[in-house]
């Protein structure tokens, strides 16, 4: 028989739970919950219940919930609770984390030209691809952005409407092709409640979009406990209905420790992770790059990083110093004009000289080394970091507005490095590897009137079009690189649009030694996805389009051509459209579409080789046997 805690057995608000456990409602590890709860002064949680026969379903659904959380976090519940009464007390006295410490610039490996130093990091990196994993942290609920998808479904180009995790997985595929034959690159996903069912569908939906079941490695982050005052009382909605919120995305350390993931595949030749974020896919063009200059020198932890434009929404990376000890670290950006402010100047968070923050931006694009992952995994159990930020009703800070709880950011690894570890940041022009789709029009418009990126589909697709020009140019080619117009108070760039799929190229070398020569014209349109493609002097008429894809093991040949078609057509979207249930929201999320008139597109399903010639009415495709 269970001990019934002391301070119940004459209180009847609590004659109800007392009753449950007596009649054998309960089980023994929701008893065994209920009581630790009870001494971590969570009583509040059982007052009233009713008794047996009596809503028992709702108990079992109160007691899961609890249950799960107790199993994965690290001490269970009871050290949440304990930890939240130690951090909240922290957040009551005003407790500043960087107290003392003097922000200084990091040490920074500066790639934002695409040059020869840009070149020998990319081939350092090329020869390493058999020992890079990647980490896609998905659990996010995209509120800001009001999609009713998950992001990773959101097509991030519309002129073939290619999803996120279609190009993601895509890149991983070429990574593999390249790293050489039986390479498998383990892909980790974190998703949570809001996200699981949807990602998994869509994986399966699509065949894994090429990738094998076994290289795909989904960790599903649960929500916890809120929190209703600084006695860290866990928050009820109602009677059996905890609040649950999210913990952030620091909690794929946690699961990739408590799964055993990290260390299998370690065991199994991963030596670095690469961690991304759902929604920006020109964070790839960065990866192969500062992979290399990870390698070579020997970071532990490498943020990818941008100028950081001041006030931004992206934490400042920082090397602290307190007398003897430097970190390196992110500050999130709700705490860097203070630093600032209280250290190197009263004018807290703004431009220096170049016009932009003296601090590198985080764009939450890590590369860690698993060596070092590994032992502090080990030594932290995977809580990096924990903080809470609660706000107050009340001066004297004893109130809450709505219920707080604790969160991590995965960029705070480096907060438990010592000494020993090496901590940098390979800098890249901004649109050139970030260029998230986050926040829906009506938000976009007022961070872009406030200076301040819009970060939305149209500026994400905008900027991702440029990144392909860019590449194009570093070919020899000759882009339209167009000017601004307005969409719906965001700015689109209409220069000529170009998608390089990374089966095409992963590299700038490789679009080098793939496009020789050539000419984009004026709204036109240039797709290319296949290995065996090559360009030489192939020019793109004002307003036309050409797509070709093809399979591995096709060589296609395109030659002293000139593509002349109808193209694409930029719609804008009407109130109608925006009105209308046949127009899908990932339009109404930028606010227009691109219709093909009449593009020349060129598909290979077999291997072989191929040229694509030049006709009366264009171009045509025929499989070339002569060669
Ligand atoms: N995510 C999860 O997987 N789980 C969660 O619980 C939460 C998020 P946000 P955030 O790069 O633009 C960060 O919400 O945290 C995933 C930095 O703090 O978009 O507000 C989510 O699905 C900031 O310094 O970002 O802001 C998504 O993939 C700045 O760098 C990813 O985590 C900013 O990102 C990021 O989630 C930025």
């Amino acid at each position: 028989m269970i001990k019934k805690p002391e301070k119940f057995v004459d209180n009847p608000e609590y004659s109800g739970i007392l009753e449950n456990i007596k009649m054998n409602i309960l089980s023994e590890s929701e008893i065994i919950l209920f009581e630790k709860l009870v001494e971590e002064d969570q009583a509040h949680l059982f007052k009233d219940w009713d008794s047996p026969g009596k809503n028992d379903r709702e108990k079992k659904i109160f007691f899961d919930k609890l249950l799960s959380i107790d199993a994965v976090y690290p001490g269970g519940l009871v050290e949440y609770i304990r930890r939240s009464r130690e951090l909240l007390d922290k957040a009551k006295n005003g407790e500043n984390p960087y107290a003392g410490f003097t922000p200084g610039k990091p040490e920074t490996i500066n790639l934002l030209e695409l040059n020869n130093k840009y070149l020998e990091y990319e081939e350092i990196g090329m020869r390493h691809l058999d020992k890079i994993g990647f980490v896609l942290v998905a659990g996010g609920m995209g509120e800001r952005l009001g999609y009713p998808g998950i992001k990773l479904d959101i097509p991030f180009e519309s002129i073939c409407l290619t999803t996120y995790l279609e190009y993601y997985s895509a890149f991983i595929k070429s990574l593999e092709r390249r790293a050489g034959e039986g390479s498998s690159i383990p892909l980790i996903i974190m998703t949570s409640e809001k996200t699981n069912s949807r990602t998994v569908a869509v994986l399966k939906e699509n065949n894994n979009f090429g990738l094998e079941d076994k290289q795909i490695f989904i960790l599903l982050q649960k929500l916890v406990p809120a929190l209703s005052d600084n006695e860290a009382h866990i928050a009820l909605e109602e009677k059996y209905e905890i609040i649950y919120k999210p913990h952030g995305h620091g909690d794929i350390h946690m699961l990739i420790h408590s799964t055993g993931t990290a260390k299998r595949l370690y065991e199994k030749g991963t030596r670095h992770l690469v961690f991304f974020q759902d929604t920006n896919a020109q964070a790839l063009n960065s990866v192969i790059p500062a992979f290399g200059v990870s390698i070579l020198n020997n970071y532990d932890f490498n943020s990818i990083a941008v100028q950081r434009i001041p006030g931004e929404a992206a934490g400042g990376i920082a090397s602290l110093k307190k007398g003897g000890i430097t970190q390196t670290v992110n500050v999130e950006y709700n705490q860097l004009d203070s630093l600032l402010r209280e250290t190197v100047s009263p004018r807290g968070d703004v431009a220096d000289e170049t016009g932009y923050s003296i601090f590198p931006g985080n764009i939450n694009l890590l590369i860690i080394k698993m060596e070092s992952y590994l032992k502090i995994l080990e030594k932290s159990g995977g809580i990096i970091s924990e903080f809470v930020n609660p706000k107050y009703l009340d001066e004297k800070r004893k109130k809450f507005k709505k219920p707080a709880r604790l969160e991590t950011m995965m960029q705070d690894l480096p907060r438990l490095f010592g000494s020993a570890e090496r901590v940098g940041v390979t800098l890249f022009e901004r649109r050139w590897c970030f260029s998230a789709n986050k926040n829906n029009m009506r938000d976009a418009r007022e961070k872009y009137e406030s200076k301040r990126p819009p970060e939305s589909a149209a500026s994400a697709e905008s900027d991702f079009f440029y990144t392909g020009r860019k590449k194009c140019e570093f070919a020899g080619m000759k882009v339209y690189g167009g000017s601004k117009k307005m969409i719906q108070g965001i700015p689109f760039v209409n220069g000529s649009i170009v998608v390089l799929f990374p089966s095409f190229a992963v590299s700038l070398n490789e679009v080098k030694k793939k496009i020789k020569g050539g000419t984009i014209g004026k709204d036109s349109v240039l797709f290319l996805d296949g290995e065996g493609i090559r360009l030489e002097n192939v020019s793109i008429a004002d307003y036309s389009a050409l797509i070709v894809r093809s399979v591995p093991g096709a060589r296609v040949a395109i030659k002293n051509l000139t593509i002349k078609n109808e193209g694409f057509r930029q719609v804008l979207l009407s109130e109608e459209d925006f009105n209308s249930p046949d127009i899908p929201e990932y339009y109404k999320i930028r606010g227009y579409r691109f219709k093909n008139i009449g593009a020349e597109i060129y598909e290979f399903s077999e291997p072989g080789d191929y040229v694509i010639h030049k006709t009366a009415t264009g171009a045509d495709g025929y499989k070339d046997n002569n060669r």
